[in-house]
């Protein structure tokens, strides 16, 4: 790493204790941002990475909720607002018991980068809480939005923070969150919230837009070896939101895809999955992966174990992050690996990156193989705020021309700075670079 910039990580990193998350994406972008300072010293004379590696506001609160027993809970929620400088905080909100503010601050890290890279007037935040949705009722769920958002309401809105889903937070969280926004408001702020209901300001293709978009993205990085998804055997890790998306995107594109997971274990399916039985298992039923082997015949069932022991041309990491370690990589390497897409956020160590780099593998970061999740909330945002309504197919060509615009964008800033082909330089550089221009232009804030 550039020595000026190192010495800003060790300071970023010692005024974050015990948030390994939060620094391992500060390092990881760090690593990248050397040359753009040699050409551009204003950067550091505004002191730009210590006002980007601080966020504008953070908000930490109780949310107390009753069980269906009738016990009293508490959990942690949080809002960081990371970086405004591009647009309104967006990003999403992520329900799971190992979130705590390092998880939350290297999200919004990454978020201020990704939807720079969109092209989208979004700037970056994220929120969530340590609650775990896991065996909890509808009712218990709706008690808990109920009570986040009896805090969170005051924080957010259409021009100052919009979230949205990640992990544990999908479609009927977002029903729950935005009813008591509006009970609470007496606003119907369409805009406030994305990943919304089709019937009540929602945007087709947003339930599909990130797992799709990765496939999008990493089509375009195979045609630069002059191949696409046609004819791959491919493995995608997780079975929620993302990961049943890539699969269907990467099947409808010719690939057999014959792997894919949970945090209790992994199936294997030769003859490729079949997305209805998977969407009905975990989307319908709300099951454990391991039902999928119960119903479909000729498919195993590995309890435990890693995915990536799967051999696989292209991999697709859709679960959470730090799960593709440097043994991991070496071997799906050692297996014949041509291309790897993170549907998921940092789900490759910076071990694991540095093999399949090393060894020649296409490789694109989450910021930029993952951003049509975000770049379709901000098309659900437009369509809030014309108070319109596109079609299916209008909003997946606007999809696919951003993720081909972010990989092309990617690419040409990888060559322009001379390492092509290095996906993780170019969208590092890219989306420093659109944030740290605006941010000169608005002044020391
Ligand atoms: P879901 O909650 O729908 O699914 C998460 C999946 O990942 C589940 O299969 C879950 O298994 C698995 N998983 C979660 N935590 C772990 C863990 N600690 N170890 C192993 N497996 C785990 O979330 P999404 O599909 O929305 O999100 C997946 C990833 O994609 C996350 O990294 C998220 O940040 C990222 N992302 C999501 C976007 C979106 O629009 N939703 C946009 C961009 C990125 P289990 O059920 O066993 O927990
Ligand atoms: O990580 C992400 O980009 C998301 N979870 C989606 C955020 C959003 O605002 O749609």
């Amino acid at each position: 790493m550039d020595a000026r910039l190192e010495a800003i990580r060790d300071t970023v990193l010692a005024r974050n204790p015990g948030e390994a998350e939060f620094h391992q994406a500060v390092t990881e972008v760090f690593e990248s941002l050397g040359p753009v300072h040699d050409r551009h010293p204003e950067f550091l004379e505004a002191a730009i990475l210590e006002r980007l590696c601080e966020p504008e506001r953070q908000i930490i609160f109780r949310v107390p909720w009753t069980d269906d027993e009738g016990r009293v809970r508490i959990n942690r929620g949080f809002r960081v607002e990371f970086n405004s400088a591009l647009g309104p905080y967006k990003g999403g909100l992520r329900f799971h018991p190992s979130v705590y503010l390092g998880i939350v601050k290297f999200l919004g890290f990454e978020q201020i980068f990704k939807n720079a890279l969109t092209g989208m007037p979004i700037g970056g935040g994220k929120g969530g809480s340590d609650f775990d949705p896991r065996g909890r009722s509808d009712a218990e769920v709706m008690r808990f939005c109920q009570s986040f958002m009896t805090e969170l309401y005051r924080h957010i809105g259409e021009y100052t923070d919009v979230p949205a889903g990640d992990i544990g937070v999908g479609g009927r969280e977002i029903g729950y969150l935005f009813g008591q926004y509006k009970r609470i408001t007496n606003r119907y702020e369409s805009g406030v919230l994305t990943g919304k209901g089709i019937s009540w300001g929602g945007s087709l293709v947003r339930p599909e837009a990130t797992g799709f978009g990765t496939v999008i993205f990493t089509q375009e990085m195979l045609k630069t070896r002059g191949t696409s998804f046609d004819g791959q055997r491919v493995v995608v890790s997780g079975s929620g939101n993302v990961a049943i998306n890539a699969v269907a995107k990467a099947q409808s594109l010719g690939a057999t895809v014959v792997a894919c997971s949970d945090s209790s274990g992994y199936i294997v399916d030769p003859a490729g999955i079949d997305v209805a039985l998977l969407r009905q298992v975990k989307e319908v039923d709300r099951a454990r992966l391991k039902e999928y082997s119960v119903r479909r015949g000729g498919v195993s069932y590995v309890e435990g174990g890693s995915v990536w022991d799967v051999d696989a041309t292209v991999a697709l990491p859709c679960a959470t992050q730090n799960e593709l370690d440097g043994d991991a990589a070496a071997k799906l390497v050692r297996n014949g690996l041509l291309a790897v897409g993170e549907g998921a956020n940092m789900p490759s160590t910076r071990d694991a990156v540095a093999v399949f780099q090393d060894a020649g593998v296409l490789f694109g970061p989450g910021k930029a193989a993952n951003a049509g999740g975000v770049a379709t909330s901000a098309l659900e945002m437009q369509q809030n705020a014309s108070r319109d309504s596109w079609s299916f197919e209008h909003t997946e060509a606007r999809l696919t021309e951003i993720m081909v615009g972010i990989h092309h964008s990617c690419a040409a800033t990888a060559d322009e700075y001379g390492d092509p082909g290095n996906y993780v330089l170019g969208a590092n550089i890219g989306g420093f670079v659109k944030v740290a221009d605006a941010m000169l232009a608005q002044g020391l804030i």
